[in-house]
């Protein structure tokens, strides 16, 4: 088991986009824990993608192969993550704020409230102050997840915030803010809810901010 998951971390952070479902379906046939996969493979093959980008070892096009492959190993385990839940928890609205495009851990928020029986509403990545707050009037979420891996994006919440409070929306909605560079503290500076950490944290967040 251990040797597989090990396998399946190397392919993520050598990008072999074509192997990965071979290597993530034997895993889920020989009964790997999905938690697992996720955080003892998947996920830290990103750290050591982040690590290698940072020392200048791999660039752009080698990060953006390793994250496909990743996406593609998520898009298998999506489905089992489900819980047989017909009654909605509750409405998320999730986004990565505007001038950022990564994607792959508002994702895996958004597979797992799913899977804890939220109904999630993704806006996609790059989103605009403005987009944010027209589908936060139309659809009325419980809660709003914003997702920022960008030093020069994490400001783009405070202003999601703002907008919420001079459009005098911001007590409809609880706010939560994630991503690598944010923090509890940042969070409490711009006003948002509550900061989590990860993908599980998100869902235990999620059920505090709704109070089920
Ligand atoms: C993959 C990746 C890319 C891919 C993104 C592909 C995609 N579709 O997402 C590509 C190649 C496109 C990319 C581009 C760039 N990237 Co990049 N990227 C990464 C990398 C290696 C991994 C990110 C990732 O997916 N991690 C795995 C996921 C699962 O973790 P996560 O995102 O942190 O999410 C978890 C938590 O943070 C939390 N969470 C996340 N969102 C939310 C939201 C809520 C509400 C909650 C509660 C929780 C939560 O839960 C998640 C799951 O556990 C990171 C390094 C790193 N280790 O973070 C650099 C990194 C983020 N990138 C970086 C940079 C500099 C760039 C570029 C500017 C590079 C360039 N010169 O072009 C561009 C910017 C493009 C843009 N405008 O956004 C820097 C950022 C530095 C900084 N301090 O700002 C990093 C840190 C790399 C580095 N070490 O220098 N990148």
């Amino acid at each position: 088991m251990e040797e597989l998951l090990k396998e399946i971390k190397n392919i993520v952070i050598a990008g072999k986009h074509k192997e990965i479902v071979t290597f993530v379906e034997k895993a889920i046939q020989q009964g790997i824990n999905l938690d697992d996969m996720i955080n003892n493979a998947l996920i830290s093959a990103m750290d050591v993608v982040g690590q290698r980008f940072a020392n200048a070892e791999i660039f752009v096009p080698e990060m953006l192969v390793s994250a496909m492959t990743m996406k593609k190993g998520l898009e298998i385990i999506k489905p089992l993550l489900k819980e047989q839940e017909s009654q909605s928890k509750g409405k998320v609205i999730l986004c990565t704020v505007k001038g950022d495009l990564h994607d792959i851990g508002k994702n895996l928020v958004a597979m797992m409230l799913e899977g804890a029986g939220f109904e999630v509403m993704d806006l996609g990545v790059d989103s605009t102050v403005e987009s944010v707050i027209a589908k936060v009037k139309e659809l009325q979420p419980d809660v709003l997840g914003l997702s920022a891996l960008l030093t020069t994006t994490m400001p783009e919440m405070e202003n999601v915030i703002k907008e919420l409070k001079a459009q005098e929306i911001r007590e409809q909605v609880k706010v939560m803010i994630g991503g690598a560079p944010v923090s509890a503290d940042f969070a409490k500076k711009i006003g948002a809810d509550a900061y989590g950490e990860d993908a599980a944290e998100a869902v235990a967040l999620a059920r505090k901010l709704i109070g089920n």
